[in-house]
């Protein structure tokens, strides 16, 4: 059986003819053209970025190597006893666009497994920081102190061929991805629950291990092989996935790159609109002071949260324009499973669903008045005990990483170039707009 590693190289020597074959002899071909409205308002449907990893359609949603979400899970080999595929799997998709067998899956979990270790310095690092330092802020210190492990620096540095930049890349990309887990688990138990870490289970796959070290019992494994493979990729635009392609193409490793996208991922607008949107219900049922929530009293608060000038946490998207379908699946976790389906939280957040789109439509400003993908994973998270919000953002980065790992060592097994969009002056706008005096 060929490994993963091999896998890659054919599929990346097969790939590569492609690109080279756009760029020089079709490199003059349009494929679209920008607006002032783009210019400013953040390259919204700017084409300029290449991923085959995963595609975002504004109405079906997003398709990792070409399945949607129900398929992916359909199609990838599951942990036994659950109906949960194996993230390592999962992985294994990303970076080859091949469903892999079982064996193959065991190939990976054996080699997550040989590179788990976190280094005792990450976690002196972690606890010299104060406690009250965001989880998100401990998460992106400790990647980026393993910085000087990194295997592509290093080779780098000896002068390697353009050509094999992917290996070192895939080497370090594989050692965060089997870290991650710890790091996480080992936060949330030094922040929040008395310093009590829990170490790695060798027996267990990365999902499992992860509900194992996070101290929660099962279901929890599946929730959090659900959650990563849900959150992992969203194709290259959005914040956390451009921010580590962009410091990757400055040849920047994985560790500074990844570091980097989790500094995005924690913006109010993007990853932490999962905490924001555990929040905003807490509040809204504390000013209830134990009364049952009615529509009316719903509208109410979205209105004034609207009227006060904040975003309704949770809805709507830069490219989506129906329900994100990475909320419909978290949404079908809980209508399958007892006791979620009756959670009063799960049963508010239901009702924000009836209610925010139209309040958002009626609002007239948002594109799309349906939730996204936070509108629902906090109240999985608060219903297994992790009550914790301003964790949840992390929990997203671990998923995230699969993505934007798995993406930046396909561009250096691509060669795609360093990043540099060029600027234009407000009076270089308008000219073109011909309105300048
Ligand atoms: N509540 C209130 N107003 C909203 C809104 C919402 N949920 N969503 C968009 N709008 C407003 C925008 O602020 C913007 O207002 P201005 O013209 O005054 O600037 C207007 O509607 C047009 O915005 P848009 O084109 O529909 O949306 P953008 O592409 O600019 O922004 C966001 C997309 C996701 C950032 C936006 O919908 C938002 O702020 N949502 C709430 C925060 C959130 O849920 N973020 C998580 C998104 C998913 C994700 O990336 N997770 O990581």
């Amino acid at each position: 059986m060929a490994t993963l590693k091999e896998t890659l190289l054919k599929k990346i020597q097969e790939h590569r003819p492609r690109t080279t074959r756009l760029v020089k002899e079709f490199g003059d071909v349009k494929i679209g053209e920008v607006t002032i409205a783009q210019a400013i308002g953040g390259a919204r449907g700017v084409k300029c970025l290449v991923t085959d990893i995963s595609y975002l359609d504004p109405m079906e949603g997003i398709r990792f190597r070409g399945m949607t979400i129900p398929e992916t899970f359909e199609a990838l080999p599951k942990v036994p006893g659950s109906e949960y595929p194996y993230v390592e799997g999962f992985w294994y998709l990303l970076l080859t666009g091949d469903v892999p067998t079982d064996a193959q899956v065991q190939e990976v979990v054996e080699d997550w497994k040989a590179r788990a270790q976190v280094p005792e310095y990450v976690f002196d690092v972690l606890r010299t920081m104060p406690r009250d330092t965001h989880p998100m802020t401990m998460f992106s210190a400790a990647i980026l102190a393993m910085q000087r492990e990194s295997v592509f620096a290093k080779k780098y540095a000896e002068g390697i061929s353009k050509m094999d930049y992917w290996d070192p890349m895939y080497e370090d990309c594989s050692t965060l991805m089997a870290r991650l887990p710890q790091i996480a688990a080992y936060i949330y138990r030094m922040k929040y629950k008395g310093d009590t870490p829990i170490a790695p289970d060798p027996d267990l796959d990365m999902g499992g291990n992860f509900a194992h070290m996070m101290g929660i019992d099962k279901p929890y494994d599946d929730v959090a092989r659900m959650y990563f493979i849900l959150h992992s990729d969203h194709e290259s635009g959005n914040v956390s996935a451009h921010t580590t392609h962009l410091v990757a193409s400055a040849l920047s490793d994985a560790y500074y790159s990844l570091s980097a996208g989790i500094n995005g991922l924690a913006g109010p607008l993007h990853g932490l609109a999962n905490q924001e949107v555990l929040r905003w219900t807490q509040d809204f049922m504390k000013k209830l002071g134990g009364e049952v929530p009615t529509k009316e009293g719903l509208e109410k608060a979205l209105w004034d949260t609207l009227n006060s000038g904040q975003v309704i946490p949770g809805y709507g998207h830069a490219v989506l324009r129906k329900t994100d379908p990475r909320y419909t699946a978290q949404r079908e976790f809980c209508l399958k499973t007892p006791g979620l389906k009756d959670y009063p939280l799960f049963q508010l957040v239901s009702m924000i669903f009836e209610v925010a789109p139209d309040v958002l439509q009626q609002h007239g400003k948002a594109k799309n008045p349906w939730p996204n993908v936070d509108a629902q994973s906090g109240v999985i998270q608060w219903y297994y005990g992790v009550t914790e919000y301003d964790f949840y953002t992390v929990l997203f980065g671990v998923g995230r990483a699969l993505g934007v790992l798995a993406n930046i060592t396909w561009d250096r097994a691509l060669g795609y170039a360093i990043e540099r969009p060029k600027s234009v002056t407000t009076d270089m706008l308008e000219e073109a707009a011909g309105i300048k005096k």
